[in-house]
């Protein structure tokens, strides 16, 4: 039915930070590119957003679990699968960056989603006085705490749409697909095959 050269993959991206960071906006911007009036998140949030990486179809599922303090114990259970980790920033409060980075630390500290690229989003760049993408970088120190992760901070605005659809792209380029993984696991199983060979024939 589809398209010849066009396949269809699954990719399940994680949308954490504070609450009111703007986690639920951004969602539905992306989904609907209309403004929306939005309750705090009870539970979760998860849209499909396709999008297209060369001539790929690829459907990422979009998972806003939620920022209030009682659910953030919950993140654990969403770690697993996950092809990357978004997360968002209310770049006009400086009262809980502090609060925001230990967040993000403690996330990127799960086992679970070692090595996924993440991308951070300075949200809110239409309040007058938001951090500026560099103070961002520095103030999260991300440099020393993704170390050999894939990481990138995008300026964005959920209110104005502004940055959304570059923050969309550069998840979709971020993201290892299925088919990547299984050229990963292949690689891997070679290494293994020749590392037992050498090891065996002495
Ligand atoms: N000015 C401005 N307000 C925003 C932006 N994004 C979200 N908000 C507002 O911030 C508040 C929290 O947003 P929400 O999406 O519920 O945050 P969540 O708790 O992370 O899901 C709401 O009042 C939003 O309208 C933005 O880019 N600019
Ligand atoms: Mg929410």
């Amino acid at each position: 039915m589809g398209q010849r050269g066009s396949t269809q993959a699954e990719i399940r991206v994680l949308l954490l930070g504070l609450d009111n960071a703007g986690k639920s906006t951004l969602l539905y911007k992306l989904k609907h590119k209309s403004a929306f009036s939005t309750v705090p998140t009870v539970g979760f949030n998860v849209e499909m957003l396709d999008v297209k990486r060369q001539r790929k179809n690829i459907a990422l599922t979009v998972w806003d679990v939620g920022g209030q303090a009682e659910m953030r114990r919950h993140w654990g259970g969403y770690h697993q699968d996950t092809a990357a980790v978004v997360f968002v920033v209310d770049s006009a409060d400086r009262h809980r960056l502090d609060e925001a980075r230990k967040e993000l630390e403690k996330t990127l500290r799960s086992e679970q989603l070692r090595e996924r690229p993440l991308l951070v989003l300075a949200n809110k760049q239409d309040v007058a006085g938001a951090m500026t993408v560099t103070e961002l970088k520095d103030a999260f120190n991300l440099r020393r705490i993704c170390g050999e992760r894939e990481w990138f901070v995008q300026a964005c605005s959920a209110a104005t749409g502004g940055g959304l659809d570059e923050a969309l792209r550069r998840v979709s380029h971020m993201v290892k697909l299925p088919s990547d993984s299984a050229a990963a696991v292949k690689e891997n199983i070679k290494g293994t095959v020749n590392y037992i060979r050498a090891k065996s024939v002495r």
